[in-house]
């Protein structure tokens, strides 16, 4: 493969499954076990907000032990490496709401799905970091209501973030890897076309072929935190 200047990484729950965080449609997953519909979307927190609140208060929990892995290491090497050669665009979009690149020092991050450590108060919009549990009579720091606040993760049917960045990001990428995603959730799953599309050689790394493998024209399969670094090393 010619030398690429320009990537796009997306990771998905796989990248941290090692980590101990669940991942989503696995057997044994969150989606296997809880129904995305009455705690993932917009209408199930104004049905029964006390259930959605609580169902994130126990991922925050379960995140406050969680650590970046070899998978998350090797990513932000690559980085640091790739800018230091003088490449010019690098850029890792994670669906996780987790904070486990950050953790190995990615800089260059999007969290398109949001992030577990940040609440948003839908009543004025502050956005803020924060540990402690969420609550419907707990006040907004902002604006001081009762309610409003939520976690800042997009749910089924919300817009994801940074779309505008991203979509320009894949236009001009010659790399786009997809790391531990099983490509049922849209636009990501539609990243890879996109990609294609622009002419980027495309790499799939995950445990096992899934729905969009078949449009990757380079596939390594296995644990993240085994495939990750060898791919990474092999990069040179
Ligand atoms: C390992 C491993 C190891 C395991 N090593 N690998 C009909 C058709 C098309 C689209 C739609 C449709 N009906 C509705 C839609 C839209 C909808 C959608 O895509 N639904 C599908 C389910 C059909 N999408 C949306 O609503 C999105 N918004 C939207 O579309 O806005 C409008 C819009 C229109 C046009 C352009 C742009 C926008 C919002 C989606 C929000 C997703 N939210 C969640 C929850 C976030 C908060 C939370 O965590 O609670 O995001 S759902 C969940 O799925 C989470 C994840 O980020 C996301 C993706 O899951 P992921 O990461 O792929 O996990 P898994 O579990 O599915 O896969 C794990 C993979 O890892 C597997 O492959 C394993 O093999 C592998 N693995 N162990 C390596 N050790």
């Amino acid at each position: 493969m010619a030398r690429s200047d320009r990537i796009v990484i997306l990771t998905g729950a796989g990248v941290s499954a090692e980590s101990g965080l669940g991942t989503f449609r696995d057997e044994g997953g969150l989606w296997a076990k809880f129904d995305p519909m009455k705690l993932a979307t917009p209408e199930a927190f104004a049905d029964d907000p006390e259930t959605v609140l609580g169902f994130y208060n126990a991922r925050r929990a379960n995140l406050s032990d969680a650590k970046a892995n070899a998978a998350h290491h090797a990513l932000a090497e690559l980085e640091q490496n790739w800018m230091m050669d003088g490449r010019s665009d690098f850029l890792l979009v994670t669906q996780n709401i987790d904070d486990l690149h950050e953790q190995a020092g990615s800089a260059s991050l999007l969290h398109m799905h949001g992030e577990l450590l940040r609440t948003r108060c839908s009543l004025c919009d502050h956005l803020f970091y924060d540990r402690e549990d969420m609550a419907i009579d707990r006040l907004c720091p902002a604006c001081t209501k009762a309610g409003g606040l939520r976690p800042h993760v997009v749910w089924f049917g919300e817009m994801p973030l940074g779309l505008d960045q991203i979509y320009a990001a894949l236009s001009r990428c010659d790399l786009f890897v997809a790391i531990g995603t099983s490509g049922t959730v849209y636009p990501a799953a539609g990243f890879v076309s996109e990609a294609r599309r622009n002419g980027a050689h495309t790499v799939e790394l995950t445990l096992e072929p899934g729905e969009i493998s078949d449009f990757f024209s380079e596939r390594h399969y296995g644990p993240a935190t085994e495939v990750v670094p060898e791919w990474v090393q092999g990069l040179g």
